[in-house]
């Protein structure tokens, strides 16, 4: 049933409200109405009981006992196709993270031969930490750039063919090593487990869903503990560790009297580059001169807002909903893009104003761009001659049509796990002492995504609320970043919302009881810390009070990260059904039988309070084997 909603019913906030108002008075559309045209969904999809992949096909499994669809025309049973298709979607969520790691090891490689004007390793410390845990040679002392390039060789080398095992995943608890071996879940090479995910697909291959679920896990171990993991370490390494500092978010970051750029997609090494250029004196002197005399303004949207956020306290205007309605305000002249969770519709919205869309990588590319491709050779340059394009589109602005609504919310960001620690004294144990009290109960990541088939950024707030009235330290990245600020979360004075243990914890401490620490791929500082504090008690990852949410999920990366945090011991609420319920058998293991196998699974769960109870319940479980 096509279901025409309300503006209010579409999103939670003023900000978008506004624009979604704008949107309809200036006759664009959104992603609301081409949901709303989208429904209802095929059930065989949704269901993910359809094949495509081969040409005897396509094929679907029809549940009616009447009907006679039970079977593909290979003979693949519905088990077989739920299976295949999930593990699809998996290697998808595991491509994108894991290219997008590969490209932060080009950056650091060309770094090193001296062949990246502009980049520079920023934090030497972290680059020659993380050397030393690789076994680089020399780590420590060694001359800095060949350093560099002995860390570029082995993260490359982690994607290959000839491990037995990625380095990374040293980092996890033994028990949890060696269950991963038992299972032949242990991701070998990056590049290989997707490989081989995508074999094992094939028409006549692996056929059983259980097999298929283990190497997909494997698939999304690679990502987790692989492409994710070297994303975060060397962004690290070469534009610096975050510390905490405060920013802003909503669209009202946005300024009436600046050149507004907006950088969106996922990769640091575009979006860092295109800030150092607006930063530059003769280039905010090029904007005055054109009558934006509050020079100019940077801006982030969805991951790599994040990452500006998280290092250079760049306020972020909005997440993946916000994307098109921050174009609506007529006040944007550039919008940045390199890949992923880019919307093709902005290219249509940007053409209705005077914004530049600009393509930045020959993996996203776009009808109706403007393309440059950005590498580390040329980045310096490119960036300039974007800046300059944003300029020149200033002139072109129609004042009568800017609309910046609402006020900027103030946040703090910069929570990765060298400043929580660091906070802390510099080791987990203050932290263990304060969950082995009582005073924090547990420890939840909130993640992932919007999703206009849930009201926006609703059930994030909602669960975040409710998971630190129980008394939950919640960690969050990626698109929950933005729906936390507005709520005012992300603000040391939200500890008043927090139970009291937690708010007396984060009173000492000055803290928020939400921490900022990062965008998607820095999932990965998650995993790297719940490994450190399981180390620090002697167990292992699925016996610490800690669990996992993506309550507006809707991407395959997605997808990636809540079965590798599954895979690792985390248990996971998924507040968006996947495509796994034509299957009894998968929805099975999904949400019960891993629990026997890795000691965690799903929790589907739409409704954001039962879910936070879910969570609570879990987190008990744990805690009371714990004895604590
Ligand atoms: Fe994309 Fe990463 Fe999801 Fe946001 S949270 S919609 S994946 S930008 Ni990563
Ligand atoms: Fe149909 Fe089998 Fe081909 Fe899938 S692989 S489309 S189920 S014949």
């Amino acid at each position: 049933m096509s279901k025409e909603l309300t503006i209010d019913q579409k999103s939670i906030w003023e900000d978008a409200r506004a624009m979604l108002a704008k949107a309809e008075r200036e006759g664009i559309e959104t992603v609301w109405d081409r949901e709303e045209n989208q429904t209802p969904h095929c059930t065989f999809c949704e269901t993910g009981v359809s094949c495509r992949n081969c040409t005897m096909g396509p094929c679907r499994i029809n549940p009616n006992p009447n009907s006679k669809m039970k079977l593909g025309v290979c003979g693949a049973n519905v088990d077989t196709i739920v299976a295949r298709n999930f593990a699809r979607f998996v290697a998808g969520g595991s491509s994108s993270h894991s290219d997008h790691g590969r490209d932060l090891i080009n950056t650091l490689n060309a770094i090193a031969d001296g062949d990246a004007p502009g980049y520079k390793i920023k934090d030497e410390a972290k680059l020659r930490a993380v050397a030393a845990e690789l076994g680089v040679h020399d780590a420590e002392h060694g001359e800095l750039f060949k350093v560099a390039k002995e860390v570029a060789d082995v993260c490359y080398e982690q994607f290959g063919s000839k491990l037995d095992h990625l380095k990374f995943a040293e980092r996890a608890p033994k028990a949890r090593q060696e269950l991963w071996e038992s299972l032949k879940m242990m991701p070998r090479g990056i590049d290989r487990e997707v490989v081989e995910m995508m074999h094992r697909t094939h028409m006549g291959c692996d056929n059983d869903p259980i097999s298929l679920l283990i190497q997909a896990a494997r698939t999304a171990l690679a990502d987790g503990w692989g492409g994710s993991m070297i994303g975060t370490e060397l962004s690290d390494a070469i534009f610096g560790t975050p510390s905490p500092r405060t920013s802003e978010v909503d669209l009202a970051v946005l300024k009436a009297d600046c050149v507004n750029i907006m950088v969106h997609g996922h990769n640091p090494v575009v979006s860092e580059m295109v800030l150092a250029a607006a930063r530059e004196p003769k280039m905010i002197e090029k904007a005055k001169a054109v009558g934006a005399t509050g020079g100019i303004n940077v801006v982030g949207l969805c991951c790599t807002g994040n990452e500006l956020m998280m290092r250079q306290g760049i306020p972020m205007a909005g997440n993946h909903l916000m994307t098109e309605l921050a174009l609506i305000t007529g006040a944007v002249e550039a919008i940045v893009v390199d890949y992923q969770c880019i919307m093709p519709s902005l290219t249509h919205i940007a053409a209705c104003y005077q914004t530049q869309f600009i393509s930045t990588s020959a993996k996203g590319r776009f009808p109706g761009e403007i393309h440059m491709e950005v590498n580390p050779q040329n980045a310096q340059e490119i960036c300039h001659k974007i800046v300059e394009m944003a300029i020149e589109a200033f002139t072109k602005r129609d004042p009568n049509r800017v609309e910046i609504p609402s006020a900027p919310v103030s946040i703090m960001t910069g929570f990765s796990n060298e400043a929580i620690l660091g906070a802390l004294g510099g080791t987990p144990e203050p932290l263990l002492d304060a969950i082995k009290a009582g005073k924090i109960k547990g420890a939840v990541g909130v993640v992932g995504c919007n999703n206009p088939r849930i009201q926006h950024d609703s059930h994030t707030v909602a669960i975040l609320k409710e998971l630190i009235a129980k008394g939950m330290l919640v960690l969050v990245t990626g698109c929950v970043t933005n729906a936390a600020g507005k709520a005012g979360l992300l603000v040391p004075e939200a500890a008043k919302m927090a139970a009291p243990g937690l708010r007396e914890v984060c009173e000492a401490l000055g803290i928020p009881p939400v921490l900022h620490v990062g965008s998607c791929v820095d999932n990965s500082r998650i995993m790297s810390l719940c490994a450190a504090l399981a180390n620090a008690l002697g167990v292992d990852i699925s016996d610490l009070p800690v669990a996992a949410s993506a309550p507006e999920w809707y991407s395959e990366k997605a997808a990636a990260i809540g079965l590798y945090a599954v895979a690792s011991g985390i248990p996971v609420h998924l507040g968006v059904v996947p495509h796994i319920t034509g299957s009894p058998a998968v929805v099975e293991v999904a949400t019960n039988g891993l629990n026997d196998v890795v000691g965690a699974a799903f929790i589907v769960e739409p409704d954001p309070v039962v879910a936070a109870e879910k969570i609570e319940a879990v987190i008990d479980v744990r805690r009371a084997k714990l004895g604590i």
